[in-house]
């Protein structure tokens, strides 16, 4: 991305905050084994208002003013490890000033005695996840607290923000999509030649990373009954003859997301894995024609909720209530972007420049069937856009 989208991110954001400060921080690396941390990820904000991708970074916006603060790097990190200087970070993220870690403790201090409030991306809620949040909102959050009277959340206004995508933003969504396809149309054309799930994933690493891109989440390549694991990523088993294989499998590219899922036959298919197929395809296209700037999402919701059921009647699945969520246990939309489920800003309809899945499945367990097929939309002025259309999703 280029110097001027996030300058013009801070802009906009600061614009938001009525002359009240704001500070914000990077990720911290977390623990892979003994003395290794996993590869590291950026915070999606952080990176969205500096392009900063490396730990412990803070940034703050000061009225006008922007300001990065270096991370306190030992000596032995220095000689062992990479990192952005002073002058590449100033230059990938154009704030007016880079201050040194104890530069920066001051500058906090100092707002602190010059404004009662500031702004911050506020923590997760632990108890909504069954792993371990990263630390470094936690602690900047208890920090603040300590310094300032009032604390406010600035998640709202960056998630709206995030929600309605920016030319560049697009841009790089659609060449992760491109490259999600080519890699989707090589893994259809090789499947007769595999035996194991992880040959087909190896294909997609293989094609990503060639391109400068990598996996934006655990790739799922899912034969026969594992389909019906929602979240299925072990991809060590054995392909078997006459099971339908689900992928869903997404590059990031130049920091974003793409998010596709494909179900494809291994060797010959049933006439019922053909209807669930079928049913599932005509789901998704019914669906994805309701998206438009101004429909209210309840709405959307509520029709695509009546578009599953009707689905699921055709097959013959759908007896009482429970049968629903039954054979089709997930949500049918997410955002898209940054994140491979990015926020969409909690709106009341959609609105042009969004970005979001369609991904509607359904999974028999006692049937050894599970089919998902999923498009990514871009809500355009006039309607939308499947950035994914040209992708084949037959079996
Ligand atoms: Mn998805």
């Amino acid at each position: 991305m280029e110097t001027d989208f996030f300058e013009n991110n801070r802009e906009r954001l600061s614009e938001q905050l009525h002359g009240a400060p704001a500070i914000f921080t990077a990720y911290t690396e977390m623990q892979r084994c003994s003395d290794e941390a996993w590869r590291f990820e950026q915070e999606a904000n952080f990176w969205y208002l500096c392009g900063i991708e490396e730990a412990d970074w803070q940034l703050i916006i000061d009225g006008n003013q922007s300001i990065l603060i270096a991370p306190d790097v030992s000596m032995v990190s220095r000689i062992f490890n990479e990192h952005t200087s002073m002058e590449t970070a100033q230059a990938i993220s154009g704030v007016d000033r880079v201050l040194s870690h104890d530069e920066g403790v001051r500058y906090v201090t100092d707002l602190a005695s010059n404004h009662s409030q500031i702004y911050t991306v506020f923590p997760k809620n632990q108890m909504d996840h069954e792993f371990c949040l990263n630390p470094a909102q936690v602690k900047l959050h208890f920090r603040l607290r300590k310094l300032f009277k009032k604390v406010h959340d600035a998640r709202p206004m960056l998630h709206k923000m995030r929600a309605i995508k920016q030319k560049p933003e697009i841009m790089m969504m659609r060449r992760a999509i491109n490259l999600t396809r080519t890699a989707f149309e090589t893994v259809k054309n090789e499947l007769p030649d595999y035996t194991f799930e992880y040959q087909a994933q190896a294909r997609f690493s293989f094609e990503f990373e060639r391109a400068g891109a990598a996996h934006a989440y655990d790739p799922i390549v899912a034969g026969g009954a594992n389909a019906v694991t929602l979240h299925y990523n072990s991809n060590r088993a054995g392909l078997k003859e006459g099971e339908l294989v689900l992928m869903d499998v997404g590059a990031r590219y130049g920091g974003y997301s793409a998010d596709i899922t494909r179900t494809y036959a291994f060797g010959d298919t049933t006439e019922r894995q053909r209807a669930v197929r079928a049913a599932v395809k005509q789901a998704k296209d019914r669906i994805i024609d309701l998206i438009k700037p101004g429909t209210p999402l309840r709405d959307y919701l509520e029709d695509s909720d009546e578009i599953m059921g009707e689905a699921l009647k055709s097959l013959n699945l759908y007896h009482n209530e429970d049968d629903f969520r039954r054979y089709f246990p997930h949500a049918v939309s997410h955002g898209l972007g940054i994140e491979t489920h990015d926020p969409l800003g909690q709106p009341e309809t959609f609105l042009a420049g969004m970005v979001l899945t369609v991904e509607p499945g359904i999974y028999i367990p006692e049937e050894h069937i599970g089919v998902r097929l999923e498009d990514d939309i871009l809500v355009t002025e006039s309607g939308h856009d499947n950035l994914s259309k040209h992708l084949s999703d037959e079996l």
